[in-house]
Formats: C-alpha cells, structure tokens, sequence
C-alpha cells in the first residue's frame, strides 16, 4: 500500500495529511464507489470533498480551494462555495491506490464540469496527481490555460 498522502491546510482549524487508507476508512456514506457514473471514460474510487472538508474545519475566511499537483507544477483556484458539493477526490481503483495513469494518487473531479476554460468549474480544474488542497481567502496560484491555444499546447506537451 501507498504511504504518499494528501494535505489539506490553509485557512483551517485543523491541517491534515490523508493517507489511502484514512480515506478508505471514512463512512460509506461518503464514498463514491465508481466515479465513472459522473465521467464516462475516467475511472476510480473516491470520497465527496465535503467528508474531506469536514475533517479540517474550514475558517469562515475560507473562500476559494486551491488544488496544487507538485508532480508537474499545475494548479487550479476555485470558488469554495461552488465547488463544496461538486467535488470529488479520487484515491483507488479496485482497491488499490489510483494508478499514475488514471492521475493518482488522487486526483481531484468535479461531478459536473463546464468544458474546458468556460467556466471556474471547468474540466482543467479536474487536477491530477493532487497533493494538496489548499483553502485561500483570495483566490491563489492558477495555471489553467485560458485560451485554446494554450490548451492545446498542454494537451500536447
Ligand atoms: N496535474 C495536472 N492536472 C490536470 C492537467 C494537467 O496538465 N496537470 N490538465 C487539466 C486539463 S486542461 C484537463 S482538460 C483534464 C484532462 O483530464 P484527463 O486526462 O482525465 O482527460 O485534466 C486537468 N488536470
Ligand atoms: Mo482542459
């Protein structure tokens, strides 16, 4: 089993580091079982943003999400607000830690996002390999592409 986990700090209570195991020790309540139901053609196990949240107690100062993936330096900042009950973090596949391929060890996905730079959830927010989440008063570190040759250009590269 993986021992790499997910950290979720900022304007928090509470800092966190979640393992795959934390997380597969959360309710059934919460967890997503088979994410392939929101995104056709993406695959995996995850738990709702909220449960995650929940354990670190998100400051009344905590407006915007920023979900940093260290592994290529990508990130995205979105509205906490708008993303609370669209969230997912997807941490397995059969049982197992989600593979590189599928964008793990976590990778974030929104249950319903616009297409790609049309909206603040957006597909682009759908961050692989995520290793932390950071909650932000002020919107924080954002390398989305904003234009369709900068899309194409990292769909390429
Ligand atoms: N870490 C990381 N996450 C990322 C990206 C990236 O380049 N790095 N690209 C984003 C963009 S622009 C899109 S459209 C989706 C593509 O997800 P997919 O590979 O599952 O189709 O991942 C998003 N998440
Ligand atoms: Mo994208």
């Amino acid at each position: 089993m993986s021992n790499v986990t997910l950290r979720i700090d900022g304007e928090v209570e509470r800092s966190v580091d979640l393992s795959f195991a934390d997380l597969q020790k959360l309710p059934v309540a919460v967890q997503i079982p088979d994410v392939s139901q929101f995104h056709p053609g993406r695959q995996g196990a995850g738990v709702t943003l909220n449960s995650v949240l929940a354990l670190v107690h998100p400051k009344s100062t905590a407006a915007y999400l920023t979900l940093h993936a260290t592994a290529d330096n990508f990130a995205a900042s979105i509205p906490l607000a708008a993303v609370r009950d669209e969230g997912i973090v997807v941490y397995a596949l059969q049982g197992e830690a989600l593979p590189k391929k599928n964008g793990g060890p976590f990778r974030f996905l929104i249950r319903n996002p616009a297409a790609c730079h049309t909206d603040e959830l957006d597909d682009c927010a759908n961050v692989k390999f995520v290793d932390r989440l950071e909650l932000t008063a002020a919107k924080g570190r954002d390398t989305r592409p904003t234009s369709d040759e900068e899309h194409e250009h990292l769909h390429t590269h």
